[in-house]
């Protein structure tokens, strides 16, 4: 990609992010200078050398706002300001020009279904229901009949998603609001014009300082069917409202606006991707559709849901066959038409490594084939911050480790109210809490795995005494190098970028292999995705192979051991 500064023109009308790897900085993990143990971005400046020198070409940065952090900034009390944690907005200004210096982008998260109850709209919206912003959220009254306040009286039965009920009943008004997440996260109210016309306003005032993209946070629970009506029970005892607000009536019409609004007067194009859990292939579709779609593409969830049974504290065990499944079905129903973005990991997700490889005997070997496999699909790869040293969950010894909402109010909740063994808990909790991805960047063997010389808002994950940057880059073999090699083929081969893809049925359960077509060229990958060897039909031809994660010399083209991928170019 040629170097670019931070003024567009009418070429980058192309759409460029499908060419694009994007790298996630959850920044309070990411690199601290400042020794206050948490990451900032003059540390992000710092390392910059260090992304390009691994291919990245979009670095997308979890929200850096002003908030309170009790969901460490995806609870904003300031969009237009960067929190003192991290830095001034002059800091993002240098971050921002030091990117396109390097003919990188940078995206930010928008986090627009809810603000912080800390907000200014927020704070005036539940003191009078004469302000101006007294609309902005979703007020409701309790329900007839029952005594306002008290349990059982909120407006319908749902539950939040980090606990309780999603409603939150505020005296000086009277009246409930509703929040989806938790109480400090109340939702805004979408179908108010004027509360849109600020989020638009909002948009274009980062745009203008020079960024290329948002990622947004949960934008398909934006539409809320407007009746709110009560849900079947889940296992927590509240109802799911997501048949009511995921994918709601008016969520085009809401993206299209706001397509229009901030996105088709500008030159050049930008990369949107809109974080949609529940959506299905043929809503991605649409949304993404490259002529009558609203965004650039969307974060599914399907293949990170797989190894869990209803919820995601019941653990349910995955086959091959189902997340090659999964995965194909994406790949074929987004077509040529859609887009689809590809992610194993995010600051939500167990380290993929720990959940779907093998983090002990086949670590290096299954963090590359999973690697391989995400990366040749047809879609924009996403790499979250370790992922491309094969960065692994780590070892919480007892409640006190945690740090994440979500994960402590599960445990208050099912041991505190339910009851439940403590040690069931911990264990669930282990696997899959998201802090698991929230340990400390891996630089280095040092005490702070060079990320801070200051104590760490979380743990350090104490393998980084042999698993860390330092170790990997430049060692022929490592997790690291491969990623390398796997990101610059995206950007030498067009097939990778642009080719149709086939799933190819080899007969062997654990096997998946796919073929990538384009014009006469081919790229096909044969991965095992397991701990087995396993006998293949010979039909390669070795001098085709472009890239492997066993040693040449140790190729045996009647079988693939544990692990082992290859993928050919003809
Ligand atoms: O996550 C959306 C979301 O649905 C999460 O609740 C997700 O399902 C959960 O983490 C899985 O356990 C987004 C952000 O990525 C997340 O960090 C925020 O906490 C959440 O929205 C609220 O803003």
């Amino acid at each position: 990609m040629a170097a670019r500064g931070a003024s567009r023109s009418a070429s980058d009308n192309e759409a460029w992010w499908k060419s694009a790897v994007v790298y996630q900085i959850y920044v309070r993990s990411f690199a601290d200078t400042d020794d206050d143990g948490i990451g900032d971005l003059p540390g992000i400046v710092e390392h910059l050398d260090y992304l390009q020198e691994l291919g990245i070409d979009v670095i997308w940065l979890s929200p850096v706002y002003r908030s309170p952090q009790e969901d460490n900034g995806y609870d904003v009390s300031d969009y237009q300001d960067v929190d003192p944690l991290f830095g001034t907005l002059e800091d993002l200004d240098r971050l921002l020009a030091a990117v396109h210096l390097r003919g990188m982008r940078l995206i930010m998260d928008l986090v627009v279904n809810h603000t912080s109850d800390q907000h200014p709209w927020f704070l005036a919206s539940r003191g009078s229901r004469e302000a101006a912003t007294s609309e902005w959220y979703f007020w409701r009254d309790a329900r007839p009949g029952t005594v306002p306040g008290e349990p059982g009286s909120e407006p319908n039965n749902w539950g939040a998603s980090f606990g309780g009920s999603a409603w939150e009943w505020v005296p000086e008004r009277g009246q409930y609001y509703l929040h989806l997440f938790a109480r400090s996260q109340p939702d805004l109210n979408w179908d108010n014009p004027e509360t849109r016309e600020a989020v638009y306003t909002m948009m274009n005032w980062w745009l203008d300082r020079g960024i290329d993209g948002f990622r947004m946070d949960v934008i398909n629970f934006i539409s809320k069917d407007p009746r709110l009506p009560d849900a079947p029970l889940n296992r927590d005892g509240y109802g799911d409202g997501m048949p009511y607000f995921s994918h709601g009536p008016r969520i085009r019409d809401y993206l299209a606006e706001m397509k229009h609004r901030v996105f088709d007067s500008r030159p050049g194009s930008y990369l949107t991707v809109g974080e949609m859990p529940g959506v299905t292939p043929e809503q991605a579709r649409d949304f993404t559709d490259q002529v009558h779609g609203q965004l650039a593409m969307v974060f599914q969830y399907e293949h990170v849901t797989l190894d869990a049974d209803g919820d995601k504290w019941t653990h349910r065990r995955m086959s091959v066959n189902d997340l090659r499944d999964t995965l194909a079905k994406w790949q074929t129903a987004l077509g040529e038409s859609g887009w689809n973005s590809l992610y194993w990991n995010n600051h939500d997700q167990p380290r993929v490594v720990s959940r779907y490889g093998n983090d002990t005997t086949y670590w290096r070997e299954s963090a590359t084939a999973l690697a391989t496999v995400l990366h040749l699909h047809r879609g924009t790869p996403y790499v979250f911050q370790g992922e491309e040293i094969g960065m692994t969950n780590t070892r919480f010894a007892g409640i006190d480790d945690f740090r994440d909402i979500e994960s402590l109010d599960h445990y208050t909740r099912a041991v505190g109210t339910h009851g439940e063994d403590a040690a069931v808990v911990l264990d669930i909790l282990r696997r899959r809490s998201r802090d698991n991805a929230r340990t400390p960047m891996q630089w280095s063997a040092a005490s702070g795995a060079g990320f801070t010389t200051g104590s760490p808002w979380i743990g350090v994950n104490p393998n980084h005494s042999w698993l860390s940057v330092a170790a990997q880059r430049g060692a022929p073999g490592s997790v690291y190098e491969y990623y390398r090699a796997l990101i610059a083929l995206r950007h030498r081969l067009p097939v990778v970028v642009d080719g149709h893809f086939a799933a190819i049925d080899t007969g062997r359960d654990q096997i998946y292999a796919f073929r990538r077509q384009l014009g006469d060229v081919t790229l096909t990958v044969h991965a095992n995705l397991s701990d087995l060897p396993v006998s293949v039909d010979r039909d390669r031809r070795p001098r085709d192979l472009v890239l492997a994660n066993y040693p040449r010399s140790r190729i045996d083209l009647d079988r693939l051991e544990p692990w082992e991928v290859r993928v050919y170019v003809r």
